[in-house]
């Protein structure tokens, strides 16, 4: 097939498993053209399959929004014309869902009259936060209602799309995958002693840190670990939040043991490294960083909600707590660091999950699948 895909280029979990998807679908033969503002972070890999087009939004006086969503619908529309795509799928429904939507009219309207049928994918804050701002519901409601198919990565997810949109579509839902060749069991790496040099344990967390992943949680749960546990905390990305929580780590006078690594390309890297990974969010949809710890063998303790108890079954392969409870979440942690034996069979028992539940190979065929349904309905 030849596919379209439309993400946001940048740090966050949406752009990632669009761009992880395309890269898995191009390697399994499938035509792959990305069309966005720039190029996704994780589209590093040169294949012969992959194309990328830029969407250049023209700036002008007049414009105090330039309409990054007019330019985005006429690149879609004239890719799809160009090199003939069979759909586009787009990734998180504000705004690419209505631009997708508007280059299928463009090329329905065309002479020889193009079929261009777009699949949306909800990932989370599209939905639970952008999408019920009454500036954007109405909109992103039609925009589902219009694609020719809806996935959503949770079962939560669509359950709420369901309740609070109250479409009338079928949402599947295709839960976010992990490629468990590249996210590897734990090895002895010579870039540990970097990070603790003094054998010290070493706890991570990974996000755009915006408010919704409460930061300053981790250096709160973190703070009362490394009392009683002689350990590190790698944070990597970078966001609104990075410096309250930098200035927490100042304040607690842990700054040294709190190691800030910004955005990095190479996260399995960095994972591998780990023993526990924080995620503390006050909402999660899924949690993909939670699923890529566990796929390095790192064990997750995040909170219980969204779609995170979906993907972390509490007690065999993580830990979940109620919201803001640094207590119970660093409990969990402090008794899992003092047991090599418990740390190692839990991190064993993650990665089997990340493997059974979520490796590309069971959930990209659902994709290949889902798109083959929505080409025999649009003929
Ligand atoms: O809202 C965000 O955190 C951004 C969003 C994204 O586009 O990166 O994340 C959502 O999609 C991820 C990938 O499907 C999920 O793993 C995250 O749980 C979800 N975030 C939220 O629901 C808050």
């Amino acid at each position: 097939m030849k596919i379209g895909i439309t993400c946001y280029p940048t740090y966050g979990g949406s752009g990632v498993v669009a761009t992880e998807l395309g890269l898995e679908l191009a390697q399994r033969g499938h035509e792959i053209h990305f069309i966005s503002y720039a190029q996704p972070i994780r589209l590093t890999e040169l294949n012969p399959n992959i194309h990328y087009h830029e969407v250049d939004v023209s700036r002008y006086p007049l414009f105090d929004y330039p309409p990054y969503d007019l330019a985005l619908a006429t690149r879609m529309a004239e890719v799809s014309e160009l090199y003939g795509l069979d759909l586009l799928h787009v990734h998180y429904a504000i705004p690419h869902s209505v631009s997708a939507l508007l280059a299928r009219q463009m090329l329905a309207a065309r002479p020889r009259g193009q079929k261009l049928p777009f699949v949306t994918t909800l990932h989370g804050t599209d939905i639970t936060l952008v999408g019920l701002d009454r500036s954007y519901l109405p909109i992103t409601r039609f925009s589902i209602e219009e694609s020719n198919g809806v996935t959503a990565i949770s079962q939560y997810l669509r359950d709420r799309t369901l309740k609070e949109f109250d479409v009338k579509n079928n949402i599947q839902v295709i839960y976010n995958f992990v490629n468990c060749d590249m996210y590897g069991g734990k090895q002895n790496s010579p870039e540990r002693l970097e990070y603790a040099p003094n054998g010290e344990r070493i706890l991570v967390h990974l996000s755009n840190f915006r408010p919704v992943k409460r930061v300053t949680d981790t250096i709160e749960i973190f703070d009362r670990v490394r009392k009683k546990v002689p350990s590190r905390l790698l944070l990597i990305g970078d966001g609104p939040d990075r410096s309250r929580a930098e200035w927490l780590a100042v304040q607690k006078g842990i700054h040294n043991d709190v190691l800030f690594l910004g955005k990095q390309d190479n996260i399995h890297d960095k994972l591998a490294l780990a023993d526990v990974l924080l995620l503390p969010s006050e909402l999660e949809s899924f949690g993909l960083a939670a699923l890529e710890g566990m796929a390095s063998e790192v064990v997750p303790i995040a909170t219980r909600v969204g779609g995170v108890p979906e993907v972390i079954d509490h007690g065999k392969s993580g830990f979940l707590a109620e919201v803001g409870d640094v207590e119970a979440m660093a409990g969990y942690a402090i008794n899992l660091l003092s047991s090599q034996e418990q740390l190692q069979s839990m991190g064993k028992a993650a990665r089997q999950v990340a493997q059974t539940r979520f490796c590309t190979s069971k959930i990209i065929p659902q994709y290949e699948e889902f798109y083959r349904r929505v080409l025999e309905r649009s003929s």
